[in-house]
């Protein structure tokens, strides 16, 4: 008997959930995002045991593997540390040229794009917004919005993680919520 050629999926994605075998969950709290944020005053105010983001990241191949793809979905809670956006940690590729799709499924909010020369862009996310990150580009998300910002991302599965720069120097510009609007300010 020939062996079945059709398989079952083995992985399913909507607009809220990514489920399958290497499926990774991880939660990000407040206590693992100290530094980031400038105001540290907030910061050690606020409960470390809130949820700032979860990551759920399909590893169909192991991680190193040259040629593959990972695939994530992130929620984003809304909220402000002093008065600044909810946001991810933001990293560098550790191979870095290494590029990056996200795409914005739900909320509202701003991708941070850094050059190695330290100079910040931004480009708005709303659902359907598709934003391409070039090699060389440290990436973080903010939540602007009210509501959960949700995003798509597809990474080569070699490009790992470089998140010590971030860490020591931060982005050069931060989101601050000014007037109840966005604003993009150095630092
Ligand atoms: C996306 C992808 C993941 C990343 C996650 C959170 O889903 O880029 O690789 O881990 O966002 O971002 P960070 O790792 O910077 O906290
Ligand atoms: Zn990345």
């Amino acid at each position: 008997m020939k062996p079945d050629l059709i398989h079952f999926p083995r992985a399913f994605f909507n607009s809220a959930h990514l489920n399958g075998e290497n499926v990774l969950h991880e939660s990000k709290r407040l206590s693992e995002l100290a530094g980031i944020f400038g105001d540290n005053m907030a910061f050690l105010q606020m409960d470390g045991s809130r949820l700032v983001y979860e990551v759920y990241s399909w590893a169909p191949v192991p991680q190193g593997t040259e040629g593959g793809l990972f695939f994530g979905l992130t929620h984003l809670f809304p909220g402000v540390v002093g008065d600044e956006y909810f946001m991810t940690k933001g990293h560098f590729h550790a191979i870095e040229n290494r590029g990056e799709y996200y795409w914005c499924i739900q909320g509202e909010g701003l991708l941070l794009l850094m050059d190695k020369q330290r100079e910040t862009r931004a480009e708005r996310m709303f659902p359907g917004t598709l934003h391409y990150i070039p090699g060389f580009t440290a990436h973080r998300v903010v939540n602007t919005g009210s509501r959960v910002l949700r995003f798509g991302a597809c990474w080569p599965s070699d490009a790992g993680y470089n998140y010590d720069p971030i860490v020591a120097d931060g982005f050069s510009r931060r989101v601050k919520k000014i007037g109840n609007l966005p604003v993009l300010t150095s630092v």
